[in-house]
């Protein structure tokens, strides 16, 4: 059952890879958002042949889109935009919760599991040459992600009573 599953899941990837020689977008996925939410990350597994770096992405879902880094600072979780991310020739990148990420700011509605959101990833070698790279990305749920859990609600509070 589960090699059936994974032989599923790679076709999948096959086909949501990037038709471009040099650069390889493998496992893209975008995380489903609840109403009110208006941002999201969009996650996946960079490689490319030469040395480049992601630049910028664009979504026609979103007016704004970002590359963020996420990382941990004093304990706490800080998300900020970055210039770039370093793609190193043929080393895999992972855009990941927690890590870098692609991030859809203010999204006129929700993000909805089974949808499909379409990404333009653009890349930027040391020469300046630049190329870009359509996605089309899978909306997965909101826990499927190997972030941190969040904190609900603890049962942290000891009753008092006897
Ligand atoms: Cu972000």
């Amino acid at each position: 059952m589960t090699s059936i599953f994974r032989f599923a899941a790679v076709a999948v990837a096959f086909i949501a890879t990037a038709a471009h020689a040099q650069i390889t977008v493998k496992d893209a996925w975008v995380r489903a958002t609840v109403p009110q939410q208006k941002a999201t990350g969009a996650f996946m597994q960079l490689q490319s042949a030469k040395d480049t770096r992601l630049v910028s992405a664009s979504s026609p879902i979103s007016p704004n889109v970002e590359v963020h880094e996420m990382s941990m600072q004093d304990n706490t979780m800080k998300m900020r935009q970055v210039p770039a991310v370093e793609l190193p020739a043929g080393k895999t990148v992972e855009l990941k919760p927690g890590g870098y990420h692609v991030m859809l700011l203010n999204l006129p509605r929700p993000i909805k599991e089974g949808e499909t959101v379409p990404l333009t990833l653009t890349f930027e070698s040391k020469a300046g040459e630049r190329e870009t790279v359509e996605v089309q990305a899978p909306v997965r749920p909101l826990n499927s992600s190997s972030a941190p859990a969040e904190h609900g609600s603890h049962g942290d509070k000891a009753g008092h009573a006897h």
